[in-house]
């Protein structure tokens, strides 16, 4: 075919996985159609048009026909609603036992009895179109749908994207291009783009979004940016949506030249107070404020004398009235203290457990340390059960390639919810603390630190959009697999084709564990070159905080590798429960995927493998290489399986990640061997440059910083 025909005719993303083709099987579209011959789905109300509207949509696509819209429900093959809507619900709501779900969960049936309608039905409008939402993707998978069956409730109540969107429209660490926030046109252009922001996120239960970067800008709490943001608000409502803004400690002083911004002042009290009023009487449903406070220069109110606890309450108690949180980053550390950057957090906040209001919660990232491929999961989980404690993920791939590899995060997500933190026994997963199974908390949420910009296909490399969707649909169920998730995105993204399906879940699945060998293996963590963190640079050192370079996380030296964390160390360690530091303390109990991150290891510790530590690391850094070449040769057997240009796409992104797999081992390895001085085991390759070469590189004007 004509190469521009072809680019054509190429999907360009921007549907990401609420695609609707046609149903190309014959038999199945012919039972889709018998469901959806008429649908009876009565109310008004804004959720409930854009659940019609979306309905409509893909029913048009995906079945070749336009819905019809039935007035009698007796008369309906599917009925849709909630108790108050339509009368067909009310009826069915005991039966169903509706009141299960709560305000945002639905039923969505096939068949409500052998032969009879089928059904959507929800106790609210936000719940009919997550109810929709969840029939689509049914649908787009090829759900039979007599049987389908689904009964669903959000186990979190907060699920949450923080965009850390700068009012410049440059975005700190995001690697799509712009900020989809045109602050400059708001609020009389509003992009239709807000609209399918919503549509994504509402398809999977996302209702909050924190717009602005955490390194706080405070003029978004002025008048004329509030009338911007009461633009975006209107547009995120009908889609469940709620907007959070981040809050700059200081702003009193800042934009009202209050001479102090001090949390027990009774000005700045004041001062708190007639903001939130101002931000309601123009978004009533705002969620509240995201905070970063003594933490990289943030302002904070240790800047006063006053504790976490104290800044956190200053904003709650102002909020508390309009039904608002405050929702307060555990992201805290002290250049002026010495201590390993692993505990300060978990030092400054446990002390403070049961001094927070009870709209307050506390927002820590999955690790101690910050975003990295592989961290151990953060010991503050299960250590403050007094307060509500929301997990942070990073969607954005700071430390994980940018937009240029593909990782696929579902495995890090999982594996941090699935960690046993044994807090209260065996079996006390970071999930079960997160849900409030735990503590009986009831405000909980997951955050996600967005991946979105105004790039066509919204998160650059086509397989990114998989690590919002993942992001989604486990704050909505955090028992989800990794592997479910990538199929039905996989699916809804691309094509239902089967051979396609497996061999790039395949991809997806090893994505991570390649990412992590080929970076930082065996405990290894934040080796990434300076400030940008694109590509390796275990060998930074000197910069302004010690905790910023690689050298005081690796530790190398003549007699091994990596970070003691244990008793002759820093004891991080002991922040943890004990059955969690019986198994990490030792050499021989640690995982090894986590040794580095604990111990200082001789080069010539032997490995459960038999090899040496050195040998070892050579081994899996070769490795990591290795799978993002099989990585790579699977994909190039799917052409023509889907779109030519999104194959292309990935195909050359996929190179890049092969030829820059090589640059971190063969960097790394080179780097290290200066302290092991031993050599490269003769079976693998050798490096392809120097060090001094690797040392020299400099890539100029990443994005995202
Ligand atoms: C928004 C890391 C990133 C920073 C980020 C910070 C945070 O340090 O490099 O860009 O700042 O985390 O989470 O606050």
């Amino acid at each position: 075919m004509n190469p521009l025909t072809e680019r054509e005719q190429s999907d360009d993303g921007y549907r990401l996985w609420l695609r609707y083709e046609r149903v190309d099987e014959p038999r199945l579209c012919e039972a889709y159609r018998a469901v959806f011959r008429s649908i009876h789905f009565p109310g008004a109300g804004d959720s409930l048009d854009a659940a019609r509207h979306e309905l409509d949509h893909a029913l048009r696509g995906l079945l070749g026909a336009a819905p019809q819209w039935e007035e009698s429900a007796a008369a309906a093959s599917f009925l849709i609603g909630t108790p108050s809507s339509s009368a067909a619900c009310a009826s069915w709501a005991e039966a169903l036992a509706l009141a299960v779900v709560g305000d945002e969960g639905f039923v969505v049936r096939g068949e409500l009895s052998r032969g009879g309608p089928g059904a959507i039905f929800a106790n609210s409008e936000r719940g009919v179109l997550y109810g929709v939402f969840a029939l689509l993707r049914a649908l787009q998978t090829r759900q039979p749908l007599a049987t389908l069956n689904l009964r669903e409730r959000p186990k979190l109540a907060l699920r949450m994207l923080n965009h850390w969107d700068n009012l410049d429209r440059s975005i700190e660490r995001g690697y799509a291009g712009a900020s989809l926030w045109d602050w400059h046109k708001l609020p009389h252009y509003v992009t239709p783009r807000i609209t399918d922001y919503a549509r994504a996120n509402a398809s999977l239960g996302i209702n909050a979004a924190a717009l602005t970067n955490v390194n706080a800008n405070a003029r978004v709490l002025t008048e004329p940016y509030l009338q911007k943001v009461q633009a975006i608000a209107d547009v995120l409502r009908p889609y469940g949506i709620r907007v959070f803004l981040t809050a700059r400690f200081n702003a009193p002083s800042e934009l009202d030249r209050l001479e102090t911004s001090d949390p027990l002042d009774a000005r700045v009290v004041a001062w708190w107070q007639h903001k939130v009023k101002q931000i309601y009487a123009r978004i009533p449903d705002f969620g509240g404020f995201l905070v970063k406070a003594n933490s990289e220069g943030q302002p904070g109110p240790q800047d006063f004398g006053r504790s976490q606890a104290e800044g956190a309450n200053l904003l709650a108690r102002a909020l508390e009235p309009h039904g608002g949180i405050v929702v307060w980053r555990a992201f805290v550390y002290d250049a002026a203290v010495p201590e390993d950057r692993h505990k300060q957090a978990f030092d400054e906040l446990v002390p403070l457990d049961g001094q927070f209001r009870p709209n307050a919660c506390l927002q820590t990232k999955n690790g101690a340390i910050d975003f990295q491929p592989r961290e151990p999961f953060h010991p503050l989980f299960g250590a403050m059960p007094k307060t509500p404690m929301f997990l942070e993920f990073q969607i954005t791939q700071e430390y994980l390639g940018c937009a240029t590899h593909l990782v696929y995060l579902g495995p890090l997500f999982k594996e941090t919810l699935d960690a046993d933190t044994h807090v209260a026994g065996p079996g006390s997963t970071v999930l079960k603390v997160i849900t409030g199974a735990l503590a009986k908390h009831t405000l909980t949420g997951m955050a996600g630190v967005s991946n979105i910009g105004d790039e066509r296909n919204w998160c650059g490399h086509p397989f990114a959009a998989a690590n919002w969707y993942a992001f989604g649909r486990l704050a909505w169920d955090p028992e989800l697999s990794a592997e479910s998730i990538a199929d039905e995105w996989l699916r809804r993204t691309f094509t239902n084709d089967a051979r396609f399906v497996a061999a790039a879940q395949r991809i997806m699945l090893d994505s991570r564990e390649a990412a992590v060998e080929y970076m930082t293996p065996l405990g290894l963590h934040h080796l990434m070159a300076e400030s940008h963190h694109y590509g390796p640079g275990p060998w930074v050192t000197g910069l302004e905080r010690d905790d910023w370079t690689a050298t005081y996380y690796h530790r190398a030296d003549a007699a091994g590798l990596g970070f003691d964390r244990t008793k002759t160390g820093s004891n991080a360690i002991a922040q943890y429960a004990p059955a969690v530091q019986r198994k990490h303390e030792r050499l021989d109990t640690c995982p090894e995927n986590l040794l580095l991150w604990f111990h200082h290891v001789p080069w010539a510790h032997r490995m459960q493998s038999g090899r040496s530590l050195w040998d070892e690391l050579c081994y899996v850094y070769s490795r990591g290489v290795e799978r993002a070449r099989s990585m790579h040769t699977r994909w190039l057997t799917l052409e023509g399986c889907i779109d030519a240009g999104r194959f292309e796409h990935v195909r050359q992104l996929l190179e890049i990640q092969v030829r820059e797999a090589r640059w971190w081992r063969d960097a790394c390895l080179l780097y290290f061997q200066t302290f092991s001085g031993r050599p490269i085991p003769e079976a693998l390759e050798p490096p392809q440059g120097t060090l001094e070469e690797y040392r020299t590189h400099r890539d100029y004007y990443v994005p995202g910083i």
